[in-house]
């Protein structure tokens, strides 16, 4: 289903909705599943390499991650979607309803766009850093972690949580009606692009909003949208994605890394269905580095 005209004055308004309950079980379960076997299987390797002491196997998704990186952060590397490359992943980047959505803003012809995270952002408890991490993120839109070039690419951020993503568990926050305002100047901090952010004094008139989702709503947001998110102060891990998605043809603002596309009504046979395929690319990125994966800091 697309999104209601009042959906998209909201967003055109604020530069982000939530679109309540539109995914379900069905959409969520195989990737919760997947994600669920990975850690599994990571925390084996890390028991073998006595990094571990307990596999906490009896424990649920939303707290086993949290009590495995409280022994070893090593449990967090490579836990990512480029790097995982599982079959419900590609399966759920090309979810029906998700593309619905994001067809609102992107028009029938999209792409896949490369700038895509899985977070697992877990208690506060177990990740007592202060600093910025790829868990708790400073201010910043979408367009600072892009080339220049995508600066007028038509790219919408799509943030799902695979559970409940309450204030109190670090959810999203972000700033309304500030998108409007277009690109603002960024600063790389701490030496990490992980810290990238919206020179602070760009930022202080405006009021952050904190966008707590179910299981099962999307955040929807502008690409000039500043947003944050801060610790996770519950027991359980804030489980997360973030996608983005754009119109076929735009600059993706990433260009070491591998788009496809995903919905075509003009051309059906450039869809990508093939897992093996979507796998190659990413292999290929990482094998043959070439082009841009910079941040934007001026
Ligand atoms: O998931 C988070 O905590 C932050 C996400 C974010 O900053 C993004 O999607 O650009």
């Amino acid at each position: 289903m697309t999104l209601s005209q009042k959906q998209i004055n909201a967003f055109n308004r604020d530069g982000f909705i939530i679109a309540r309950g539109l995914l379900d079980d069905v959409d969520l379960q195989p990737l919760i599943d997947e994600l669920s076997d990975w850690v599994d299987a990571r925390a084996r390797e890390l028991l073998d390499e006595g990094e571990i002491t307990d596999l906490h196997q009896d424990q649920p998704f939303e707290t086993r991650f949290g009590l495995l990186f409280g022994q070893s952060r090593r449990m967090g590397e490579e836990m990512d979607i480029m790097h995982a490359r599982g079959r419900a992943m590609f399966d759920f980047l090309r979810n029906p309803k998700l593309l619905d959505a994001a067809q609102s803003f992107t028009g029938p012809e999209i792409v896949c766009n490369p700038i895509q995270h899985l977070r697992a952002k877990p208690p506060e408890r177990f990740d007592p850093d202060t600093g910025p991490s790829l868990y708790v993120v400073p201010w910043h839109q979408d367009a600072g972690v892009m080339m220049p070039e995508a600066e007028e690419s038509n790219i919408v951020t799509c943030w799902v949580p695979l559970g409940d993503a309450t204030t109190e568990m670090g959810c999203v926050q972000a700033l309304p009606g500030v998108h409007g305002r277009g690109y603002l100047r960024h600063q790389a901090a701490g030496g990490t692009t992980i810290a990238t952010n919206v020179m602070p004094d760009l930022l202080q008139d405006v009021e952050p909003l904190s966008l707590a989702c179910s299981k099962g709503d999307v955040i929807f947001l502008s690409r000039f949208t500043p947003h944050r998110s801060t610790p996770n102060r519950s027991d359980k891990c804030r489980w997360s994605l973030d996608l983005r998605y754009q119109t076929t043809g735009h600059h993706t603002g990433r260009t070491a890394h591998p788009e496809f596309v995903v919905r075509s009504l003009s051309k059906p046979s450039t869809v990508m269905r093939d897992v093996a395929e979507w796998r190659r690319l990413w292999i290929d990125a990482f094998e043959n580095p070439r082009g841009s994966a910079a941040h934007r800091t001026e």
